[in-house]
């Protein structure tokens, strides 16, 4: 299972440098999967997680293999897109795939580069993308809805699908994300979902901020206030600097310029690592002398369907996993030491994976 997320944004935010300087980094990984351009817009990274190394010098793992996520550069994006300005079909096309959505907004100012809509306005800009997006799902669903009514004379229970799709519509024709729409259970939740509306994917901003004003600036503070007005998450990157890290060779030099533009780690880390948790996926492992091998499930998964992602036989013939907590792992030394001081679990069909489990599934052929 691995997800996509897309980069949207007006143009000339800084999307295809930061997307550049994903996959650069990505090709640059000593990473056991060879990176991929799946298409020269697509690009498949691994997901930074520091627990990997710990887990595999512990169990002398000869190989650490990461969790991974897909990052598209959706180009395309203008006032009018949805009506078929600019790329307007193409980057629908696009945007219907991905499982998240990125907004790169852009929070520097430079003369040199032209900003579409004239002037520096990251609220303006949310808010025009926003809205294009509510058309783009309008116009989905107004086409969508003659289609269910006329199935509904012979699939009765298209009755309930056809009730939300026009709830949702009231909501979109108000202006507001479908997101919005009052969902009453879990039932209709996942109906929702099955519409594939662009407005109902999770999605964060990414503030593009210049080099000197990394700490964020004026426009970036109206963004972060926007974003907690509305439930989302902000990250301030500077997509040049990630752009010159990634250019760099050695791990050393990327560590130094980092250190020397105040960073701890990069941009790309922190967005690789939020897409993930706004994804609502949380990561387990497998661990031992062969690989130590980071997997990848949505929260509130049970055991079996864990077992699952790993092969489906797991899933079926699951009897038991037995199951250590990263903390445990780490501060017991391993498995030996986990099991001595009674830390290693054997958990059944209803438990549901924490966060850096380390599992051993037993199943049956
Ligand atoms: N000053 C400055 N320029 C940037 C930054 N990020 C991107 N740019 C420049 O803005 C222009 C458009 O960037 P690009 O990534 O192609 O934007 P896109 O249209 O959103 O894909 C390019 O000339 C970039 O070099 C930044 O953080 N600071
Ligand atoms: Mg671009």
């Amino acid at each position: 299972m691995i997800l996509r997320c897309g980069i949207v944004g007006l143009p000339n935010v800084g999307k295809s440098t930061l997307f550049n300087a994903l996959t650069q980094t990505a090709s640059a990984q000593a990473a056991n999967y060879p990176f991929c351009t799946i298409e020269p817009n697509i690009g498949r990274v691994n997901v930074p997680d520091d627990r990997l190394s710990k887990l595999a010098k512990i169990a002398g793992s000869a190989q650490i293999i990461a969790n991974q996520i897909e990052f598209v550069d959706i180009a395309g994006l203008v006032r009018g897109a949805s009506k078929g300005e600019g790329l307007g079909n193409q980057f629908l096309s696009h945007i219907r795939e991905v499982d998240a959505i990125i907004n790169v907004v852009r929070c520097f100012e430079d003369e040199n580069i032209t900003h579409v809509e004239n002037n520096v306005d990251p609220i303006r800009d949310i808010e025009l993308i926003q809205l294009e997006l509510i058309f783009a799902d309008l116009d989905s669903l107004e086409k969508r809805i003659p289609n269910l009514e006329k199935k509904l004379k012979t699939e009765k229970e298209i009755a309930i699908q056809i009730d939300m799709a026009k709830r949702v519509l009231e909501v979109l024709k108000n202006g507001h994300s479908a997101r919005m729409t009052e969902i009453k259970n879990a039932d209709e939740e996942k109906i929702l979902k099955n519409l594939q509306l662009i407005t109902f994917k999770p999605q964060m901003f990414v503030c593009n901020l210049k080099e000197n004003e990394l700490q964020g600036n004026k426009y970036s503070q109206m963004v972060e206030e926007f974003a907690k007005k509305n439930n989302f998450q902000v990250l301030n990157i500077c997509a040049q600097i990630e752009a010159e890290v990634a250019s760099l060779e050695s791990l050393e030099e990327k560590t130094e310029f980092l250190k020397a533009v105040g960073l701890q780690e990069t941009g790309l880390s922190q967005i690789i690592r939020q897409a993930f948790s706004l994804l609502e996926l949380i990561s387990f492992f497998t661990v031992g002398p062969k690989e130590c091998h980071a997997w990848t499930v949505k929260k509130g998964s049970n055991a079996p369907k864990s077992a699952g992602v790993i092969h489906t036989d797991f899933e079926k013939g699951f009897i038991r996993a037995e199951t250590i907590a990263y903390d445990d792992y780490i501060s017991l030394n391993g498995e030996e030491g986990a099991k001595n001081a009674g830390k290693m679990r054997l958990e059944g069909k209803d438990y549901i994976t924490q966060d850096g489990d380390v599992f051993h599934f037993r199943f049956n052929n």
